[in-house]
């Protein structure tokens, strides 16, 4: 892997554990989207690898905290441009990816860390953890492409609710609402994904990447034709000033909220 990304290759199955390892909670910055792209980008070009199992370090507590907040806050235009591109790229190399992928989401996955598990094929949610697109109770509205992982995940309808409410479910929420595919106890978020895994490999690659090709590839293909357009309009949202005052009280309430 690249930065704070280590990937493990299981040499009998094929099978590459990638496991988020940046400190504290995996929060998303623009050099470690960079890192998970890279990794991406190779393990996709590798004909010994068949899927991959996405998991964070962090295990019991956090897979992913989402889009790093620092890197929205106070920045000029053109540093927000560049993180933006990241957060793109990061989008169309995990969900365009041609193998199997399988989240194993051993922790809460608000904003950005529930995209990235809506971004893989199939999720095993630890018991008792939260996760959902709450980007509106940043301030913000999530990406275009964030709320077509999550429509195509559980339906328009329910899609559209949960993003305007910005809505964190419970595990057991997710479950009902299809968000996720399962949940379970600690000690089985890793083998219940693994064993997913092994089932989806058997699948001959150039039909499971074709089949996954035909949901996903209009999406991809829509960022991919707007991707100035889409950067213009992240860049111009958060450079508004309530936009930069929410950022501000929601990073000091983080901050604060253990004290
Ligand atoms: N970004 C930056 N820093 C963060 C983030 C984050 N997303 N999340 C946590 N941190 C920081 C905390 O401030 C804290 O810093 P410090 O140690 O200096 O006080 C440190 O990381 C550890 O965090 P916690 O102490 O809170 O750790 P816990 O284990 O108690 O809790 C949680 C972990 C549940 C993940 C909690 O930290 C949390 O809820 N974080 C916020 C999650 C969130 O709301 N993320 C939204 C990010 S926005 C996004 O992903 C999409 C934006 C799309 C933009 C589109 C615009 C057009």
């Amino acid at each position: 892997g690249h930065g704070n990304v280590s990937v493990d290759l299981q040499s009998d199955t094929g099978i590459a554990t990638v496991t988020l390892s940046e400190p504290p909670v995996n929060s998303l910055s623009g050099e470690f989207l960079t890192s998970i792209s890279k990794t991406m980008k190779e393990l996709s070009a590798d004909s010994s690898v068949s899927g991959l199992l996405i998991t964070s370090k962090f295990h019991g507590k956090v897979f992913s905290a989402g889009l790093n907040i620092l890197e929205m806050y106070n920045k000029s235009d053109s540093y927000l441009g560049e993180f933006w591109r990241s957060v793109q790229e990061w989008y169309i190399d995990t969900y365009n990816f041609p193998k199997p992928v399988v989240a194993a989401i051993n922790g809460h996955a608000p904003a950005g860390g529930c995209a990235f598990a809506l971004m893989c094929d199939y999720r095993v949610l630890l018991d008792g953890k939260t996760i959902g697109l709450n980007e509106t109770q940043l301030g913000i509205a999530a990406p275009f492409f964030f709320t077509y992982l999550m429509s195509s995940t559980i339906g328009i309808r329910q899609a559209e609710l949960a993003l305007a409410n910005g809505t964190m479910f419970s595990s057991d929420q997710a479950l009902q609402a299809n968000l996720v595919d399962e949940v379970v106890p600690l000690d089985l978020v890793i083998p219940n994904a693994m064993n997913q895994l092994q089932k989806m490999i058997k699948i001959p690659q150039p039909a499971f990447s074709l089949s996954k090709g035909q949901f996903r590839g209009p999406n991809v293909k829509k960022l991919l034709g707007e991707r100035e357009e889409d950067i213009a309009t992240f860049v111009g949202l958060l450079q508004k000033p309530y936009v930069q005052k929410v950022l501000g009280k929601y990073l000091e309430n983080l901050k604060n909220r253990k004290k």
